[in-house]
């Protein structure tokens, strides 16, 4: 039913992996729920970037749930890296061994967040009419679902087709025949070039920066690795949680200045072929925080890609030069250095003749057009903050999030905002998400959500809110941590640099999992130390939220 008004005590923004846990995990403190979702279904960034070639970069049996014992045991991934509808069938899975739509409603959009002084709740509004007062809001909205405009001049001029890898029809789209171009080469451009490739007449990559990507050796997964994992999925789950990206990589103890060449290429060598996204960055301490470290590490994969690549113009113009590996996302990818050898795949740079606009053929740069049957934008999101921002969110004293947010996020723990009470990002800016194994921290995340909602619950109080002071701390920590970092000096999402206007700031928390979630358990275990519990509105007991 849409177009309603009611009373719930939480209302939870998005149904994707975090969405859904925060369903099941509030569900069970007996609190009344109202969920929305843009999507027709479950599975957030899985159920839009259908794109060919989209998989998950994290192993798939990382990358899932590890709250059921018993759903961790009975589930079977088919392959080391999952694709995109092996992951939405897993998330279908969940939702319905779960239960977990029960309280959803889909294909509608919050468009409006308004804290009530006075009520001490939540008024939220839909794009299906729907107004809900609530206690609680659980913003589960994804750190890379804000699509990001392409800020091409002339886009309704063109006469084929555009698409947006984001949002790929769901029927698929037959691409045969087609002379296809694709801009864009993050993690999305990598993984889909190469399928692309195989299906068109031609493709045209327009590439205005050469991205970092390594080999992600996919393939199924051998029956004994499966029930191995399983007989030990618990103890291996508790490594995840202690390691510094929730996945369990050998802690470097050396520089890569400390040995000598041969031993470096060796180290190199093994990560390029372990297939994971974390090997390069974690061969050695300091890739990460010297430049002259970094630049061996990146050396390494130029020259892997001269190797690669039959062409060496081509291979130089793939060669990432104007950033640290590492500082942007990196990517995994199953053959995109080696489909620039194929006779029907040409790269235009981007960067030094840069694109004018579309026309009614195709696309233009500064030196020459590109006639095109259809154009694929694989350009990205307005990261970590775009998915919060569009839910318009309007704190104490008419706040905005939008104008409080106006020079970058400013969080506590990335889970609240002062002036924003009972507001809770999961995976907010400010905390490691996007840096470490997005399911590890969506779980942790949602369980200190669902632990703070009791304890305030149980207080009586019908609010509580983050003090500036302790936000402000943490913002500072943030950017001390940061800066001690190679990531400041990168254009990167993780900056707010790909999008115009936004402001720069390092979003993520880089200090690594194990020292964020113990200053997230003592925070909690200190009585929510940093956060101030609203005055009661009624006797102790009688907030609207059930008691737990
Ligand atoms: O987006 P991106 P994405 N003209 O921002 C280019 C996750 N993810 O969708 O770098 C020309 O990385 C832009 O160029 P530049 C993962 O965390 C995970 O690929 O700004 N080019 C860049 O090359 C990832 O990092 C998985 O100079 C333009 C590209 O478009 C994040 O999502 C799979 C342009 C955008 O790259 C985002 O990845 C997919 C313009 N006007 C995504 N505007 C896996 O799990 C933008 N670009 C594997």
């Amino acid at each position: 039913m849409t177009g309603r008004s009611r009373e719930v005590d939480v209302v939870i923004v998005g149904a994707g992996f975090a969405g859904l846990y925060a369903h099941h995990r509030l569900r069970a403190l007996g609190l009344t729920l109202q969920g929305y979702e843009s999507a027709a279904d479950v599975g957030g960034t899985w159920w839009w970037n259908r794109y060919p070639g989209a998989r998950c970069d994290v192993e798939s049996m990382d990358y899932c749930y590890s709250f059921s014992p018993e759903l961790e045991q009975e589930w079977r991934w088919s392959e080391r890296y999952a694709t995109q509808p092996e992951i939405l069938r897993y998330v279908n899975h969940v939702a319905d061994r779960f239960d977990l739509r029960r309280d959803i409603q889909f294909e509608t959009r919050v468009t409006a967040t308004t804290w009530d002084e006075q009520a001490q709740r939540w008024n939220v509004l839909t794009d299906r009419g729907d107004r809900i007062s609530t206690q609680f809001c659980v913003m589960a909205v994804g750190c890379l679902s804000a699509p990001k405009q392409p800020e091409i001049a002339g886009m309704e001029t063109f006469d084929g087709q555009i698409l947006y890898t984001n949002q790929w029809p769901h029927e698929g789209v037959d691409l045969g025949g087609l002379r296809v171009g694709v801009v864009g080469t993050g993690s999305s451009g990598i993984q889909s070039i190469p399928l692309i490739a195989e299906q068109a007449a031609h493709v045209t990559v327009f590439q205005r920066t050469p991205n970092f990507t390594m080999p992600a050796k996919n393939a199924p997964l051998d029956p004994e690795a499966i029930r191995d994992r399983k007989s030990h999925y618990r103890d291996h789950r508790q490594a995840m949680r202690e390691s510094r990206a929730g996945v369990v990589v050998p802690v470097p103890e050396q520089s890569a200045l400390q040995v000598d060449s041969k031993a470096r290429e060796a180290k190199f060598e093994a990560a390029w072929e372990s297939g994971t996204l974390y090997g390069m960055v974690a061969a050695f301490n300091d890739l990460l925080v010297d430049r002259d470290a970094n630049d061996t590490a990146a050396e390494f994969v130029r020259a892997r890609i001269r190797k690669i690549v039959d062409d060496p113009d081509v291979a130089e113009r793939l060669s990432p030069r104007n950033h640290p590996l590492g500082t942007k996302r990196p990517c995994l990818d199953s053959d995109y250095y080696a489909t620039f050898n194929r006779a029907n795949v040409t790269l235009v740079d981007v960067s030094s003749t840069p694109i004018t606009g579309l026309t009614q053929r195709g696309i233009r740069t500064a030196a020459d057009e590109y006639d095109l049957d259809v154009i694929v934008f694989a350009t990205g999101f307005d990261a970590m903050t775009g998915s919060l921002l569009r839910a318009n969110i309007v704190g104490a004293h008419g706040i905005a999030l939008r104008d409080k947010w106006a020079a970058g996020p400013r969080t506590y723990l990335g889970i609240a905002t002062a002036g924003f009470p009972n507001l809770f990002m999961v995976t907010g800016p400010g905390s490691p998400s996007v840096l470490v194994n997005m399911l590890v921290a969506i779980e942790q995340h949602v369980d200190w959500i669902a632990d703070c909602i009791g304890y305030v619950c149980e207080q009586g109080s019908p609010s509580i809110d983050a003090t500036l002071d302790a936000e402000n701390a943490w913002v500072d920590h943030v950017n001390e941590v940061a800066g001690r970092t190679l990531f400041p000096s990168a254009a990167s999402w993780y900056m707010g640099a790909n999008v115009p206007g936004k402001p720069r700031v390092f979003m993520p928390y880089i200090g690594g999992l194990p020292q964020y979630t113990r200053v997230c358990e003592s925070v909690a275990a200190d009585d929510y130390r940093g956060f101030t519990l609203g005055p009661r509105l009624h006797p102790r007991g009688q907030s609207s939220a059930v008691r737990v």
